[in-house]
Parts: C-alpha cells; sequence; structure tokens
C-alpha cells in the first residue's frame, strides 16, 4: 500500500480556497516526504498543458481528463499527484478515479465545499462580480452547473476553517489509511 502511487484530487468552485489546501499539502509532504509530489496547480495547467481552452463543458472535460490522466501517470510510477480543477462534472470526476485505478494507484476525491456565498464574497478575481453584471457568462455556480460529488472520500468546508487545519486534516487521513 505505502508503495502504490496515489491521485489526490481536489474539486470545488472558483475561490473555494481548493489551490491554496492543496498548495499548502504539496509544500507539507515535500518536507516530510519520502514521497515524490507533482502539484498539477490550476493556473499552470490551463497555460501549459490545456492552454487555448475555454469554459464550455466539452473545453472543461477535456482539461480535467487531461488532468486526470497525467496525474494517473505520475501515480503510475508511484508518485503522489495533486491536482486542483473546478471540475463540475461526475462523469469527468469518475473518468478521473478510474484512470488512476486502471494505473494500479490509489484515487481520494476531495470536495472543498465552501459555499457558493462565502466564495462569491471572498471574489479574489473579481469574476463572480463580473458573472452578475452579466459582463462573464458561463461562471461555475451562478450560470454553469456544478454537480454536487457523492463520492467524496473527504469533505472540507473553508467558512470556519482555516487553511492550516484543511490541510492538517488531509494530511490526518492519508497517515490514517496508510498513504504517507
Ligand atoms: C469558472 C473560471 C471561469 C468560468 C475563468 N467558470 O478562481 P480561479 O479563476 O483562479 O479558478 C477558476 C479557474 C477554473 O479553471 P479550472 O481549470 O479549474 O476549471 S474546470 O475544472 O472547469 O476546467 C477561475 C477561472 O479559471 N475562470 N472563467 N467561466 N472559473
Amino acid at each position: 500500500r505505502r508503495h502504490r502511487g496515489l491521485v489526490v484530487f481536489f474539486t470545488g468552485l472558483s475561490g473555494s480556497g481548493k489551490s491554496t489546501i492543496a498548495r499548502g499539502l504539496a509544500d507539507a509532504l515535500r518536507e516530510s516526504g519520502d514521497r515524490t509530489v507533482t502539484l498539477l496547480d490550476g493556473d499552470v495547467v490551463r497555460r501549459e498543458l490545456s492552454a487555448g481552452l475555454g469554459f464550455s463543458r466539452a473545453d472543461r472535460d477535456l482539461n480535467v481528463r487531461r488532468i486526470g490522466w497525467v496525474a494517473a501517470e505520475v501515480a503510475r510510477h508511484r508518485g503522489l499527484a495533486i491536482c486542483c480543477p473546478i471540475a463540475p462534472y461526475a462523469r469527468a470526476r469518475s473518468a478521473a478515479r478510474e484512470m488512476a485505478q486502471a494505473a494500479g494507484a490509489g484515487f481520494m476525491l476531495i470536495h472543498v465545499a465552501t459555499p457558493l456565498a462565502v466564495c462569491e464574497q471572498r471574489d479574489r478575481k473579481g469574476l463572480y462580480a463580473r458573472a452578475r453584471a452579466g459582463q462573464l457568462t458561463g461562471m461555475t455556480g451562478i450560470d454553469d452547473p456544478y454537480e454536487e460529488p457523492t463520492d467524496a472520500d473527504l469533505v472540507l468546508d473553508t467558512t470556519d476553517l482555516p487553511i492550516e487545519d484543511c490541510i492538517r486534516t488531509v494530511l490526518t487521513r492519508l497517515t490514517e489509511t496508510g498513504w504517507v
């Protein structure tokens, strides 16, 4: 078990805190680590791996499929891959799980379930305001779907839980289940 690869897949709305948790988790695992950690960061993925893709269902599915495939390849070679796309569609998330399992790796789906109202209040990039004003269409949670996971291995909500606590919760779960 200890020597199998693992994909830790975060899903949640824009502003839910998933990227921040994912980065903190990657740092913590690298420090403590006897495992190599690959972080497939959202911004970097959209710039490098999925350059040219937009936010239609087809493009999101393709983006999430690419991420899932790369993560599964990393895990096939016993690495630990962490990814954090919105991944709004259940079918694409399932495909990511299946690719990891087909590579002989584990898969942990973490739903960062911070409510829309909280994400919208934070609005770090001003995207929600633009969507509400009709200047941006197809914004997840506003006029584009987010299918709530029913198969999450862990659910976190950053409304009242500091990022450090969220990271610790994930680390505890990984330790309890023997992954690290
Ligand atoms: C959702 C959008 C959109 C629309 C741009 N809907 O908070 P951010 O800014 O940094 O993260 C969001 C990111 C979402 O890209 P993903 O690759 O994670 O999405 S998916 O899994 O659905 O492929 C947000 C920004 O891109 N962004 N337009 N319309 N988020």
